[in-house]
């Protein structure tokens, strides 16, 4: 029987060494503080100069990685702000009380939870690594339920000389774990700097980019490997022992090559994730350029759930609440709401490259005249994880790996544990 693999790590380097240590960065791995970061961060800058959004974004963005005195520091030499008047003290203060009443916000990044419950259970010794100040992580780390406390050390920006790109952050934590050989630690970054760093410590390290599109800057920086999210992380590449989570599904070969079932890996979310809302215009190419029809949700109004979701190729069922005069024939003014198997996509679509994340689930039925939902409620309950976004040398290969994840998808929502999520009460609006 032919095996697909699992989600996979992408190069540069496919020979991957034996590791034994772990070391994880904290902003933008572990936990999802970029947003707030650059929002905060934006809005102390504004009021201090004229300032586009671009220019503003693109200065946070080359210091992401960096202690926060380092980057702001830097931050107002790119802007070209004058130091006497806007001091890396007062801009620091300002950014810092913000961002303290805030941490509350910010939630683990897509997968996280799942990476460092697998390490604890497997006793593998963990680091973190964050350039964050020990204060300042107190703070950071107080709504989020004593995880931190499951890390075996930690070395926080103020204990280090130098700061990401410098090394010392990863020696420092490498001492702690009584490693002294920096070969058999990987790192797991998500900044170009923290990329830069850990090869300069002499450990592996894999990327996580925070950037979208911006492969070229962590090859760059020296990447070992380059993945999508945390769901992707492949342990056993490096000589850890695997993730036990997966499922496997059996899927006939959809182009017709060979009559033998292939087997894929599908990935459940604990919890699933619930997300609705009308059904609003897209790209205008679903079914116009690819023959698949994707009912876009509006990203805005359901961002705090959907970014609980790496980017990626995901299955589970969809509620769509009928129009207007659509009724179950029992009690005519009661509307019926049906329930369907959905395969989705969440992100910026690589293929055409897209600026705007967009969530897209193709309802694996076949509505015939029935089929225009525009403006209609639609209800998904995301459920488990079949692969990232990539992209594809042809459209015609596109198409073709949509066709075999509706496959996987309807294969994997066949099995006893998701089969009766069908009937969630979230996706018949309440009725039963
Ligand atoms: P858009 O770019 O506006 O999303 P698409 O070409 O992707 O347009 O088509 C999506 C629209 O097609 C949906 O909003 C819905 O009205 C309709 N549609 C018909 N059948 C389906 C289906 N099986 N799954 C999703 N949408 C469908
Ligand atoms: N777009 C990509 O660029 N890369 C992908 O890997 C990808 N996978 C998809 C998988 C599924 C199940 C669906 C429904 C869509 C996928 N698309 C992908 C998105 C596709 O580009 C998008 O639906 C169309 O561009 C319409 O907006
Ligand atoms: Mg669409």
């Amino acid at each position: 029987m032919a095996t697909a693999a699992a989600p996979e790590e992408s190069a540069p380097s496919k020979c991957f060494p034996t590791v034994t240590h772990v070391i994880l960065d904290l902003d933008g791995t572990l936990i999802n503080t970029e947003q707030l970061v650059d929002e905060v961060v934006t809005s102390v800058l504004d009021k201090r100069g004229e300032f586009t959004a671009g220019q503003l974004h693109k200065a946070i963005e080359q210091v992401r990685g960096m202690r926060p005195k380092d980057g702001t520091k830097a931050i107002l030499q790119i802007l070209q702000l004058d130091t006497e008047i806007h001091s890396v003290d007062d801009v620091l203060a300002e950014t810092g009380e913000l961002l303290n009443q805030r941490w509350g916000e910010v939630n683990m990044m897509p997968g996280a939870k799942r990476l460092l419950d697998y390490l604890h259970e497997h006793g593998i010794k963990t680091a973190l690594a964050t350039s964050t100040p020990s204060d300042f992580l107190e703070k950071k780390m107080e709504s989020h339920d004593g995880w931190i406390k499951k890390i075996n050390v930690v070395a926080t920006g103020d204990e280090v000389e130098n700061g990401k790109p410098a090394p010392d952050i990863f020696t420092l934590a490498m001492e702690r774990l009584g490693v002294s050989d920096a070969k058999k630690c990987i790192v797991l970054e998500d900044t170009s700097l923290g990329v830069q760093a850990a090869k300069a410590s002499g450990a592996f390290a894999i990327a996580i980019p925070s950037i979208q599109n911006d492969q070229k800057t962590y090859e760059t920086s020296g990447a070992d490997s380059i993945i999508k999210s945390l769901y992707d992380f492949q342990p056993e590449r490096w000589g850890l022992p695997g993730f036990e989570d997966y499922l496997d599904v059996q899927v006939k070969d959809t182009a017709g090559e060979t009559q033998e079932p292939e087997t894929h890996q599908i990935l459940p979310l604990h919890p699933a994730i619930n997300l609705g809302g009308p059904v609003v215009k897209g790209f205008g190419r679903g079914s116009k350029t690819l023959g698949v029809p994707t009912a876009n949700l509006e990203i805005g109004p359901i961002k705090l759930e959907s970014d609980k979701l790496a980017p990626g190729i995901y299955f589970g069922w969809a509620g769509l609440r009928d129009g207007e005069g659509v009724t179950d024939g029992k009690n005519s003014n009661t509307p019926i709401s049906s329930t369907y198997p959905m395969v989705m996509s969440i992100g910026w679509n690589p293929f055409f490259e897209n600026s705007q994340k967009t969530c897209e689930p193709w309802l694996l039925h076949d509505f015939g005249d029935n089929g225009d939902f525009y403006g209609r409620e639609l209800r998904l309950s995301v459920l488990g994880y079949i692969r990232p976004e990539a992209n594809f040398v042809s459209l015609e290969s596109l198409i073709e790996r949509i066709h075999k994840d509706a496959s996987v998808a309807k294969a994997a929502l066949d099995l006893s544990q998701f089969r009766d999520k069908r009937k969630d009460t979230y996706l018949l609006f309440g009725e039963t």
